[in-house]
């Protein structure tokens, strides 16, 4: 057997470079590159490694750990979890930093391969620099925060191990139902230990993800479950894109005549103008698919995991004579919310419930209803998203501008605040890629990271990335990457002056304005300052501007399209209004006992809605 002396960081590239994928009838590199923050832990090991792949694996620096592994999970998103990124950093903050992303792709099932370097394995120098030192158990280092939140978690305490778990990690990444981030802590003494590798482990590997085919007695169930419904529904979720399914679900919905409501991780599987697309499902959804998902007599759930804005937190469509069908990859989420389950690949799930349903419909009066249903949904959507001309616009009002200048190409980006929720309403969706909304985590400061990661991934389309001024305040130093980088945003920065969703959140469950909104947060006499989100991002490079009323944004948005680089829009926004119609009920606990008046009333109201939901 023929080998290779390398160190561990070494073959760890060297592998890593080496696999590749087979997608859209392409066969290109797995990873796309490495996201890189280094210090003691990573520069001196994996540093000097990655400097020798740069050209196979390109590296790159980035600003904020967290962020830069949104920026890669992002790219794995938009690429429908078929490419990737890998993101390293140093020992201690650097790689605590990260835990929240990796919670991110958990939550989100996304895929990202995290290198956190780790504490000597030999503990010769021990304690190190950013070294927690546990006391009772010297195994344990910072490092194992990624365990609960990582698919796969190994550390990596002798070169050797990489030949075993490498593969394993690479295998989590791209299996369809435990897909999530694969965390390798590489303690920075065995990053530097050579060992005689055989060759064949570097040898280049093409990928192919795996379809798992549904169990033929499941299959039977389920068609049987169908066959007899005359107000179905289907509820699309991620999976539909992962599985690249979106063209066969709208013809399966064309064909059976069944109306499509979307998830916020679905969003976008059906273009808004297709016939059978109801728009979006549940908390944050449209008056036409919560209708119909409270008469519908039989549901076929593709590809969601069904949490609690899906399901109106288990109110809105799960009653006793409702058949509920879940064609999911994993049996994890087939198997919720007591479903027929369909455990497979939402691909080959749907050609085989095609065949199997044959000629089967829907009723003509279900129909006729969806469509009647979706005709005043549309009216609504027009209505609160037209600029009447008000000085300080609603988040609708600039959703509708943004909307109009995305156009077929463009492709909207948020993850939390008050926007995705409007977006999941109102956004009207040109197809699959126009959308990308991180809600499964809903982490403030995804966005403009994010938006860097999708730009990576589709250079070829216009990114708009909307956030609050919150998340931008959370989170905005990798405009100065994506401007480093060339990779071109468009910025809107809704600027609301304080945290308007959870303030409005707070009222709803009957709270005093505070600790939200800067005006009610503890400050100097004269109050908090008003941000400067243009200069802000100039100074980070981009082009910018501050801007007043839709019109006002309208135009800046057509300068911000023909601009080369990243261009930021902030403007004033009215925190109060959000969309009335649509929706669903969200359970939020309301405190029992309370000496406000309107926290009892609350509560009143809270035990009622709790009635409707199922246990
Ligand atoms: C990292 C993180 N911290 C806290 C929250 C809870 N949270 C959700 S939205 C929000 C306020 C967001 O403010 P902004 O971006 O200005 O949006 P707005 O609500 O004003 O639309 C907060 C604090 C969160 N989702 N993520
Ligand atoms: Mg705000």
């Amino acid at each position: 057997m023929s080998t290779v002396r390398l160190t561990m960081a070494q073959a760890l590239v060297r592998y890593l470079a080496a696999q590749r994928i087979e997608s859209e009838g392409q066969e290109m590199p797995l990873f796309a590159g490495v996201f890189a923050i280094f210090g003691h832990g990573n520069v001196a090991g994996l540093g000097e490694a990655l400097y020798h792949v740069r050209d196979a694996l390109p590296t790159l620096r980035a600003h904020n750990e967290q962020t830069m592994a949104h920026a890669a999970i992002a790219f794995a998103k938009a690429h429908g979890r078929r490419r990737m990124m890998a993101a390293t950093s140093s020992i201690g903050p650097g790689a605590t930093n990260m835990v929240t992303a990796a919670a991110l792709a958990h939550a989100n099932r996304l895929p990202v391969l995290l290198l956190p370097g780790d504490t000597f394995a030999t503990r010769e120098p021990d304690p190190v620099l950013q070294q927690v030192e546990h006391f009772g158990d010297p195994t344990i280092t910072v490092n194992d925060c990624f365990r609960p939140v990582s698919r796969y978690f190994d550390r990596i305490t002798r070169p050797e191990q990489l030949l075993t778990s490498l593969p394993q990690a690479i295998a989590t990444l791209l299996d369809p139902e435990h897909c999530g981030p694969a965390t390798l802590a590489l303690p920075q003494d065995v990053q530097t230990f050579a060992y005689d590798y055989p060759e064949a482990f570097f040898a280049p590997r093409v990928h192919r993800l795996r379809r798992p085919q549904p169990d033929p007695r499941e299959l039977e169930a389920a068609i049987a479950a169908l066959a007899d419904a005359e107000r179905p529904l289907i509820i699309a979720g991620g999976g539909v894109h992962y599985a690249d399914a979106c063209a066969r679900l709208a013809d399966f919905a064309q064909t059976h005549g069944v109306p499509v409501a979307e998830t916020q991780a679905g969003k976008g599987v059906l273009p808004d103008v297709h016939p059978c697309a109801m728009g979006a499902i549940g908390v944050t959804g449209s008056e036409a698919a919560n209708r119909l998902a409270e008469q519908a007599d039989v549901i076929l759930a593709v590809g969601t995991r069904l949490q609690d804005f899906t399901t109106g937190s288990r109110a809105l469509f799960e009653r006793d004579d409702l058949t509920l069908v879940a064609l999911n990859v994993g049996r994890f989420d087939s198997l919720k919310h007591r479903a027929v389950p369909l455990t497979g690949d939402a691909l080959d799930g749907l050609t085989a419930l095609d065949i199997g349903l044959a000629e089967w419909r829907a009723s003509d009066g279900w129909r006729e209803r969806a469509g009647s249903l979706k005709r005043a949904w549309a009216e609504v959507v027009a209505r609160v998203t037209a600029d009447d001309g008000r000085d300080l616009p609603t988040d609708a009002q600039v959703i509708g501008a943004v909307n109009r200048q995305a156009g077929e190409d463009g492709t909207v980006v948020c993850a939390a605040g008050g926007l995705p929720g409007e977006l999941h309403k109102l956004w009207q969706c040109a197809g699959p890629g126009s959308y990308h909304v991180e809600y499964g985590y809903s982490c403030m400061g995804y966005e403009i990271a994010g938006g860097l990661g999708v730009k990576m991934a589709r250079p070829e389309r216009e990114v708009f990335v909307m956030v609050g001024d919150g998340s931008y305040l959370m989170h905005n130093s990798e405009l100065a990457t994506s401007v480093m980088l060339g990779h071109k945003l468009v910025v809107v920065v809704l600027d609301n002056r304080g945290f308007g969703c959870i303030n409005r959140l707070q009222q709803a469950t009957g709270g005093a304005g505070f600790n939200n909104l800067l005006a009610d947060c503890r400050s100097v006499p004269e109050g908090a300052p008003k941000t400067d989100f243009a200069a802000h991002a100039r100074a980070l490079g981009c082009r910018a501007e501050s801007v007043r009323g839709i019109a006002g944004l309208e135009q800046a948005l057509v300068r911000a399209r023909q601009a080369s680089g990243t261009y930021v829009i902030a403007l004033d926004t009215d925190p109060l209004p959000s969309t009335e119609e649509g929706g669903a009920w969200w359970d939020v606990a309301v405190p029992e006992v309370s000496e406000r008046e309107q926290v009892r009333q609350a509560y009143a109201g809270y035990c009622e809605a709790k009635q409707r939901q199922q246990r």
